[in-house]
């Protein structure tokens, strides 16, 4: 079963020293394997030993820009738009098409710890776009920002209401283990993630980081909303691109680009592409399973009113004081 896992999900590699780490931390187990909890976040082997190989080896440039998200909250779309925004400084000739007509967000805006980072402290990162380095991550901020101590390097954080997360999560893991849509799938992973326990969770702890570290840092971290970006997609993608600073020209504003670039990034075009129908992650992740439905509330159809009423009430007690809300 655990070759069958993407290796990022795995427990097949090692170091020593990470496996006499592993032996003291509390652990869950689920239905792909053992969770263990590391620093206040659940991580599967492998992806612990990805975290503590970024946190030994990675050396941030200045210019970082670092896409951050709980999984199935809106990451394709933001390292697709991310990406998009940085290319327009390129000066492309026409016949040279566009990054993303041939390569999955996933393929150009890499995961640290689940990919570069994932079997080595030192992963030749040569073959990365230059400046600046578009980056990802699934780790909480504290995590992150270990090895980046006092670098500007940029933060954008994606997050997304629970429900729809969990509820995406489902879907995607039902896919990728090749597996009917089981409903004993959501209901379990549902009762963990209201224990706290789940891969990159507890998602209260991991959105309210982000959150608290816009609001200390606001030149430094950005907090975005997968819903505000479908509901009002111009200003968010404006707002992104400030924070980045590449603003808009007030020509681009007119002529159209931004509007180029939203269409461009939309699920209708990219699941389009041939790319996204038949290639896959590094970790051999079907590119197609990133793309479904894309809408704001699909929850409704899948948890039942106590599901929610439970959800709603662990977000009110935990958010509650913070300032977010949903
Ligand atoms: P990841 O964290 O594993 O990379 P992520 O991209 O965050 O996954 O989440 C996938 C969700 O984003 C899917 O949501 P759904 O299951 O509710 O449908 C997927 O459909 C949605 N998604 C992917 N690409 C886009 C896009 N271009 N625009 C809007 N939503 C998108």
């Amino acid at each position: 079963m655990d070759k069958e896992l993407p290796p990022n999900l795995r427990e097949d590699n090692l170091s020593e020293e990470t496996k006499t780490l592993i032996s003291s931390l509390p652990w869950e187990k689920d239905r792909l394997g053992k969770l263990y909890n590391y620093h206040g976040c659940w991580y599967y082997a492998n992806t612990l030993q990805g975290v503590l190989n970024f946190q030994k080896g990675f050396k941030p440039q200045d210019t970082d820009i670092i896409i951050a998200s709980l999984p199935k909250s809106g990451t394709t779309w933001l390292k697709a738009l991310t990406f998009a925004l940085l290319e327009r400084s390129k000066n492309r000739s026409s016949d040279d098409p566009h990054s993303l007509l041939s390569n999955n967000p996933h393929g150009l805006v890499p995961f640290l710890e689940a990919v570069l980072y994932l079997k080595s402290s030192k992963p030749d990162l040569t073959k990365l776009s230059s400046s600046p380095r578009l980056l990802s991550t699934h780790m909480p901020l504290h995590t992150l920002q270990v090895p980046l101590k006092d670098s500007p390097c940029k933060i954008v954080y994606v997050c997304r209401n629970v429900k729809d997360v969990l509820v995406s999560q489902w879907y995607f893991r039902c896919a990728y283990s090749h597996k009917e849509v089981d409903k004993n799938i959501l209901e379990s992973l549902f009762e963990s993630s209201c224990r706290g326990v789940g891969f990159y969770g507890p998602f209260w702890e991991h959105v309210l980081s982000y959150w608290k570290g816009s609001l200390d840092d606001s030149k430094h971290v950005l907090f975005m909303r997968y819903e505000d970006m479908k509901a009002e997609p111009f200003a968010q993608i404006k707002r992104l691109a400030d924070f980045l600073g590449c603003p808009f020209t007030e020509e681009e504003e007119h002529s159209g680009s931004i509007d180029k670039i939203l269409e461009l990034c939309s699920l209708r075009n990219l699941s389009g592409l041939e790319i996204n129908k038949t290639g896959k992650t590094e970790n051999n992740v079907h590119y197609s399973n990133f793309f479904r439905k894309g809408e704001v509330g699909d929850s409704k159809n899948h948890l039942t009113p106590e599901m929610e009423s439970k959800i709603d009430m662990i977000i009110g007690e935990k958010y509650k004081d913070s300032g977010l809300e949903f």
